[in-house]
């Protein structure tokens, strides 16, 4: 089995982003999986092409997208993928779609094709909080994590897709007031958790 671990490189006031500081601490081989690993672009217009070229690349079975979810304090496991762009603030490029839809003639949202309920349960019985989310937002992490479905739907009909929101790392947090966040090796212990969960149900 092939996974491809996606990240997010920093935006807004970060000079880190948790989500890549985790999928770059995490090994390249676990259990027989081979790993392979991308940091994606903030940016409405160049990170679904970016990862339509990492996966026509590595043609990976499974696809784990994870985004930086300040403000949240599981990890977050997202059920829905909507086609809708709508930005509260401009990504790494100045681009902000207001109210877009992501693909003309597409379905208006897809679900995970994980099964997202025993991953949160999995992770959860390791001690380490997650819940089902039934919202990525409707900024770069949801656009990705739809241009991912989209793929599932349009040219490769047996890729598992599934994106995982992570809160803040402790580090970002010292300057913030009453903010949540996750050390980068509890995310691991995560990431670890639902590849071995999908290795043992698929
Ligand atoms: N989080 C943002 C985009 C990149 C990231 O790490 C989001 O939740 O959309």
């Amino acid at each position: 089995m092939k996974v491809l671990l996606t990240g997010f490189e920093p935006y807004g006031q970060e000079r880190v982003n948790s989500s890549w500081e985790a999928v770059k601490a995490h090994p390249e081989f676990v259990e027989g999986v081979e790993i392979v690993k991308e940091c994606l672009p903030v940016s409405f217009e160049r990170a679904g092409m970016a990862l339509g070229k990492v996966v026509a690349l590595y043609q990976p079975d499974v696809v784990l997208s994870v985004g930086q979810a300040g403000g949240r304090c599981e990890i977050n496991v997202e059920r829905v993928a909507v086609n809708m762009a709508d930005f509260k603030k401009a990504d790494n490029d100045g681009c902000q779609p207001c109210e877009r839809r992501l693909f003309l003639d597409a379905p208006d949202a897809y679900f995970s094709n994980l099964p997202v309920k025993c991953l949160v349960d999995a992770i959860r019985k390791a001690g380490i909080p997650a819940v089902i989310s039934n919202s990525a937002g409707l900024y770069v992490c949801n656009s990705v994590f739809y241009s991912a479905m989209h793929m599932v739907y349009s040219k490769y009909p047996n890729m598992q897709v599934g994106f995982l929101h992570v809160p803040y790392l402790p580090c970002q947090v010292v300057e913030k007031v009453k903010q949540p966040s996750m050390a980068a090796e509890m995310v691991v212990q995560a990431l670890k958790i639902v590849i071995h969960t999908l290795v043992s149900v698929t």
